[in-house]
This record gives C-alpha cells, sequence and structure tokens, in this order.
C-alpha cells in the first residue's frame, strides 16, 4: 500500500523555525554535510523546509531514474530566485540557465548544436590544445624563475585564468591573453564577480532576494554589484565580435567561435544570443577550475596512479600520432578520474526537478509539481551505492559493474548541463598535458573538506607542489 505525502519523514511543518537551526549549524555553508546527515536520521527519503524552501530529497540512483523519468518535456530545476531578481531589477533577458517552457526549449535546441554536439568538437580541441599548451609553458617559466625547479602553490587563480580563457576562446574564436604575464584587470575583475556572484547566491535560497532588497542588505548588494561586472565584461566581448563581424574582418577558412555562429546562423534574437553567451562565459569558470584543482589534489594523494595515468596519456599519443581528438578516445582512465573527482567533489550538491506528473517513490506518493532533490554529493558516498566510496579510484568506472545513474555530475537527459563538452574536453586536455609535464606533489597531511558557496569549493587552499618530469 502507498503511502500518502505527508507522512514522509522529516522537518517540513515549520520553515522559519528550520531556517533558524539551519542558521545556527551555520548551514549556508554546510548545506552538502547537512544533507547527508539527514539521510542518515531520516533514510533514503525525507521532506524539508527551510525559509520558504521547499523540497523532497532522495539518494538512490533507482529513485534518481524515476525522478527523471518524470521530468515531462519541459524540464525545470529549482528556481534561484537570487538570479532571476536581478535580471528583471536590472530589465535583462533571461538565458537558458533561467528560461523554462516553450521558451527555453526552443532555445536550447539552436545552441544545443552550436555547444554541445559532437560536430562542435572538432572545432574546440585545437582552440583548447592551444590554452593548455601555453598554461604549460606557464607553469614552466614559473618553476624556472623559482630556482628550485618547482613550483610550490595554490593553483586557484592560475585555473581560473586557465577556466576563461578556454571558455572565451570557444565562445569568441580569439584569446584573451590570461595566461601571460599581464593580465588585464578587467578580467581579474570578472573572475572576482563570479566568485562574489556565487557566494552571495547561497543565503538567498532561504531568504526572499524581494525582501533583502527592500531592506537594503549587504548581500543583495553585493549580489547586484557582482552581476553588474560579469554582465559589462560579457558585453565588452560580444560586441568586440558584433563589431568585427559587421566589419567582415575574420577569416572566412578560421571557426569563428560560438558567438559568431550563432549570429550568423540568425536563428535566435540578439538579446537572446547575448543573454545565453553571458551565462555561458559566466558558468565556465569556477566549475572546471575548482573540478581540476580537486583532481590534482587527488593525484597528488595518489602518486602510484599519477604513474598509471601518466603511462596510458603517453601510449595514447604515440598510438594518435599527434592526432589530439583520437587521442582523447584513448585515455579511459582519465576520463574515470574526472569523473571520480565528480564524484567525491560534486560542484552541484544536488540535482533537482519540479516533477511533470505523480510518483511513486520509496513507496510515498508524490503529487507533480514537487520539488524533488536527488542528493549528488550524499550519493557519491554513499557505501550502499558506491564500494568503499572513501576510496579515489578512478578505474571503477572502467569495470563493467553497473554505472545506472550513478554519474550525474553534469546533470541529466535534455536540460543537463550546457556547457558539458566544453567542460570535458578542457579539462582531459588540461590533464594530457599536466601529466606529460610534470609531478604533482602535495605537502603531508593535507586533508581538505568541502565548504558550499552555492557550488562546492575547498574549504581552504589547497597546495600543491609542480616539479617538471
Ligand atoms: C547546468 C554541472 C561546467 C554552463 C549545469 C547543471 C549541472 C552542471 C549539474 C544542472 C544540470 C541539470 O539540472 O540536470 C557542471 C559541472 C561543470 C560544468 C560539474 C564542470 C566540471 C560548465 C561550463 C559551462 C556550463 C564550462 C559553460 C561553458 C551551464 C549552463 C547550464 C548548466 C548554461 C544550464 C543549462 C540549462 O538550464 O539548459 N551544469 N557544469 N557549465 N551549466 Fe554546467
Ligand atoms: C545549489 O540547493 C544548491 O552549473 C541549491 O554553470 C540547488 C541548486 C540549484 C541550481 C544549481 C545549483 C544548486 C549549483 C550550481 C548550478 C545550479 C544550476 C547551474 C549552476 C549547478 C545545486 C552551474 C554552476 C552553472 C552556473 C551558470 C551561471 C553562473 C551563469
Amino acid at each position: 500500500i502507498v503511502r500518502p505525502f505527508s507522512e514522509i519523514p522529516g522537518l517540513w511543518r515549520n520553515g522559519v523555525a528550520n531556517l533558524y537551526n539551519f542558521w545556527k549549524l551555520d548551514g549556508f555553508r554546510n548545506l552538502h554535510r547537512i544533507m547527508l546527515q539527514n539521510f542518515n536520521t531520516f533514510g533514503p527519503i525525507y521532506r524539508e523546509k527551510i525559509g520558504y524552501y521547499e523540497s523532497v530529497n532522495i539518494i538512490n540512483p533507482e529513485d534518481a531514474a524515476i525522478l527523471f523519468k518524470a521530468e515531462g518535456h519541459y524540464p525545470k530545476r529549482l528556481k534561484v530566485e537570487a538570479w532571476t531578481s536581478y535580471r528583471d531589477y536590472r530589465n535583462r533577458k533571461y538565458g537558458v540557465l533561467l528560461k523554462n517552457g516553450e521558451d527555453w526549449r526552443s532555445n536550447r535546441v539552436i545552441l544545443n548544436k552550436e555547444v554541445i554536439s559532437l560536430k562542435v568538437l572538432e572545432n574546440f580541441v585545437p582552440l583548447l590544445d592551444e590554452v593548455g599548451q601555453d598554461f604549460v609553458a606557464r607553469v614552466h617559466k614559473k618553476i624556472k624563475r623559482s630556482g628550485q625547479n618547482k613550483w610550490t602553490t595554490d593553483l586557484s587563480q592560475e585555473l581560473f585564468k586557465y577556466a576563461l580563457e578556454s571558455v572565451s576562446t570557444v565562445l569568441y574564436g580569439e584569446r584573451l591573453g590570461l595566461m601571460l604575464d599581464y593580465i588585464d584587470p578587467e578580467a581579474q575583475h570578472f573572475i572576482d564577480c563570479i566568485t562574489l556572484m556565487f557566494k552571495t547566491t547561497s543565503p538567498m535560497l532561504y531568504i526572499p532576494p524581494g525582501l533583502l532588497r527592500l531592506i537594503g542588505a549587504k548581500v543583495w548588494r553585493d549580489h547586484v554589484e557582482a552581476w553588474d561586472g560579469i554582465f559589462n565584461q560579457a558585453d565588452r566581448c560580444i560586441q568586440n565580435i558584433y563589431r568585427q563581424l559587421r566589419q567582415e574582418t575574420g577569416n572566412p577558412e578560421k571557426y569563428p567561435g560560438v558567438l559568431a555562429s550563432l549570429l550568423m546562423l540568425d536563428k535566435l534574437s540578439i538579446e537572446d544570443i547575448k543573454a545565453s553567451v553571458t551565462e555561458l562565459m559566466a558558468g565556465g569558470v569556477d566549475t572546471t577550475s575548482i573540478t581540476l584543482l580537486w583532481t590534482l589534489y587527488e593525484l597528488a594523494r595518489h602518486p602510484n596512479l599519477q604513474e598509471e595515468l601518466r603511462a596510458e596519456v603517453a601510449a595514447a599519443r604515440a598510438e594518435s600520432k599527434g592526432d589530439l581528438q583520437e587521442m582523447l578516445k584513448r585515455i579511459p582512465l582519465v576520463k574515470g578520474a574526472l569523473k571520480e573527482t565528480l564524484r567525491l567533489h560534486p560542484v552541484a550538491v544536488s540535482l533537482q526537478r519540479y516533477i511533470a506528473e505523480d510518483i511513486i517513490i520509496q513507496n510515498y506518493h508524490i503529487p507533480a509539481g514537487t520539488l524533488v532533490q536527488l542528493g549528488l554529493y550524499a550519493m557519491g558516498r554513499d557505501p550502499k551505492v558506491f564500494f568503499r566510496p572513501e576510496q579515489y579510484l578512478p578505474s571503477r568506472w572502467l569495470r563493467t559493474e553497473t554505472h545506472y545513474f550513478r554519474s550525474l555530475g553534469f546533470g541529466f537527459g535534455p536540460r543537463q548541463c550546457l556547457g558539458r563538452r566544453i567542460a570535458e574536453t578542457e579539462m582531459q586536455i588540461f590533464l594530457i598535458h599536466m601529466l606529460e609535464n610534470f609531478r604533482v606533489e602535495k605537502q603531508r597531511h593535507m586533508e581538505v573538506q568541502s565548504t558550499f558557496e552555492l557550488i562546492l569549493l575547498p574549504e581552504k587552499p589547497i597546495i600543491l607542489t609542480l616539479k617538471p618530469l
């Protein structure tokens, strides 16, 4: 017999009291750990309400499958009100990230062809390879300058620049020059604005931005300032390409980048193109860079594994005779390492959908329209889902054991991450070049946890040492 929605365990009767407790637990930064604890307390399904944010939470891959089968034709995830409020406030259009319904679908279909289809990969690979090579050259220079034949540092700022340079080359078909010694203060400001934007979003998941705006709260003012900086920089880049295109100064042989392709295709309005390209540029920085930082951290902690990956890359290089796209087909363990990083250190703590139809999960009835969240961080660490979850084992993704709804770092289905192909390719190429050039080491006894600032970030700087091979 199916149990009613009201019997799902959890704390969902008093949103304000729960918000108070959440705040006492420093929940704004501990969301991932609190979710994990809730699954321990309540089991594989629980209902919750913090402030005005209400959801049903699940953890099992089999239940995730039920959730995504009920996502409907226009999958809708949690509405991040801070982001929509900013756009409403400044009268800016929503891009693909924030649109819903038919408007989302029609934009997404066109963007898919230019951003995530396999056909554009051949255009992206040479551009991303160039950035990867420049990153390596930059590290070699830093090592030389240190006079110690090694470079010990917190790589996060370097990785932000690498990620911004990578996504910009693909979007605009030209380099920003962030791998040089002098970096444009405007690019640095853009990077800082993205970090601030994420950080100021998380409290506004639970306290309505409209209210914070009314009382002139600092978090709202900072949030506006952050998005203003993001949009100003993106506008400058977009205007620049738009002008070039109208003067037709581009080389017709050369791949012109995502933005110019969309403009020439002429299927989306310029305002729609601008909105989505801005989101792609902003979404492409902290996500890949932090994932790469966690991967280097794990490789530093597992030197034997690092050698195995290096051997795989060397063999792939030899077999593909310089064809990088071929090479990318021969590095399953490198790809497994990236999946393993996203299992233990996912960018997104959860995936969510407002379900389009009634479903039954764990024998509870859940009505259409409910916000259902899959606890991605909790699932990645659940011993019932992954054998010895605490171990970083890229090879678990090679074996034939079931991967059914277990590799969800980029989300699922038609609403999955639009930047997935760019992200995966950019990260694989980065690891290839790093493994071919440097050994990564860490300081002794370094354990780093995650902190939640809308995306999951390392709670303290990760200091690594790079040595030339
Ligand atoms: C959406 C993860 C990199 C742009 C998402 C979602 C996740 C995600 C989990 C939600 C998917 C869902 O609801 O099913 C990641 C991870 C990344 C990454 C783990 C890197 C390691 C990027 C990059 C870009 C990007 C590089 C831009 C170039 C977007 C956009 C959406 C999105 C635009 C919204 C798509 C839509 O609503 O239709 N990402 N992302 N992401 N991501 Fe990423
Ligand atoms: C954060 O409870 C936790 O890819 C909330 O590139 C639920 C939630 C909703 C939407 C998620 C968000 C979480 C984490 C960050 C995500 C976002 C959707 C897209 C965004 C996963 C899990 C991200 C990082 C995009 C951001 C693009 C933007 C900066 C233009």
